[in-house]
């Protein structure tokens, strides 16, 4: 497929409520949304790059200069065939995983429409729905975060993941256990913690919960392997994989035993893939992550975790979990079940509203080869 041109857009939407870790605080959510044309066709990807350097290095602007004068002179114009050459485009480029994640995700949208396939069935996705879960931020005090968990509920998320920070966490656990003794519960960190903690983490493994979510340093694999020989609760690693390479090695040294897989953070989807791969072929179950997506991204996610890999519920909760309109139709609903359906149309399978990504965008540019 020949990449006649492509095109950013920085986009700023509103959430419809604050979302607080350990680390920040987001009340709007920018992005990057790269569009690909190509014989007459458009995928979109969404690069989930934040305002700040909190989550990753990564931010709108150094995504945004990445991907105009590094990673799209390298594609423009080329004939591309396959995900694993665009990667090899890209490879001489040092980092910046979202970036590459962004444009990545636009062009298996356009592979996929070019075939008549949904991205969900051309990735090797087995499932027509998926476990959607939800993550709730750090709230004002306990029994507001009591009445949000009741509320997600009695929307029929089935999995609940609370954000947790020195101050934030014993105490809280233990009032939400103590009112919903059976929900399926987790916790994440966003590396809030040190190996000094850890006879503090040691009391997370009383409230029975799936998982604790990167506990400690951003970039640590060494310390989450001495800590987990410590703790019952099995160590889910988000921060700490980057790479392939780095889901090898923490399996390897038994750094985590679940890995929580996110396109944007592992340099895209060929990448997730290969995480999902390698975790499925040893029994390390993985699931879905997610970064406050817009629809875009958010349907690229739902295709990944298509994957049968992808054995616990997902970050990828209802449009409407984040924003008042999102810039897609139709916006994605939670079943009754708890589930997400995997859209089935070609490509990302959703519509995106040209007027709506308008109203969103506050800056543009396009590259014409
Ligand atoms: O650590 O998983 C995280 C959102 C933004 C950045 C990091 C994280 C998150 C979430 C929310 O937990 C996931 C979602 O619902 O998109
Ligand atoms: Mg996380």
């Amino acid at each position: 497929m020949r990449l006649e041109a492509i095109e950013l857009h920085h986009v700023e939407m509103d959430l419809v409520e604050p979302f607080e870790t350990s680390g920040w605080r987001e009340t709007t959510r920018p992005c990057i949304i790269i569009a690909i044309h190509s014989e007459g066709l458009t995928g979109y990807g969404e690069c989930v790059a934040g305002a700040g350097p909190w989550y990753s290095y990564e931010t709108v602007g150094t995504a945004w200069h990445v991907l105009k004068d590094f990673c799209i002179p390298a594609v423009l114009g080329q004939d591309i065939s396959s995900a694993e050459e665009l990667q090899a485009r890209l490879k001489p480029i040092r980092g910046h995983p979202m970036a590459k994640a962004g444009l990545e995700a636009a062009f298996w949208d356009v592979l996929a429409q070019a075939q008549n396939v949904s991205l969900a069935k051309l990735l090797g996705g087995t499932k027509d729905r998926i476990e959607s879960g939800i993550s709730i931020g750090i709230q004002k005090d306990i029994p507001t975060l009591l009445s949000v968990i009741e509320q997600r509920r009695a929307q029929g998320y089935k999995r609940i993941k609370l954000k947790v920070k020195p101050g934030w966490d014993i105490e809280v656990l233990r009032a939400v256990r103590q009112r919903f003794s059976d929900i399926a519960l987790m916790a994440d960190a966003n590396a809030a913690y040190t190996i000094a903690d850890l006879p503090h983490l040691k009391q997370f493994d009383k409230f029975n919960l799936l998982m604790l979510e990167q506990p400690l340093d951003y970039d640590d694999l060494i310390d989450h392997a001495i800590l987990q020989q410590e703790l019952k609760t099995p160590i889910c690693l988000d921060e700490s994989i980057k790479t392939p390479e780095d889901a090898r090695k923490a399996l390897d040294i038994g750094a985590c035993k679940i890995i929580n897989i996110k396109p944007g953070r592992v340099g895209g989807l060929l990448n997730a893939k290969k995480i999902h791969d390698l975790c499925l072929s040893r029994g390390v179950p993985v699931w879905c992550g997610g970064m406050l997506e817009t629809g875009i991204g958010r349907a690229a996610n739902v295709a990944l975790a298509s994957l049968p890999g992808f054995a616990l519920p997902n970050d990828i909760s209802a449009s409407a979990r984040y924003w008042r309109e999102d810039i897609i139709e139709p916006p994605f609903v939670l079943e009754r079940d708890g589930t997400i359906r995997v859209p089935t149309g070609p490509g990302l399978g959703v519509r995106v509203v040209p007027e709506r990504l308008e109203r969103v965008t506050r800056q543009r540019q396009l590259f014409h080869a």
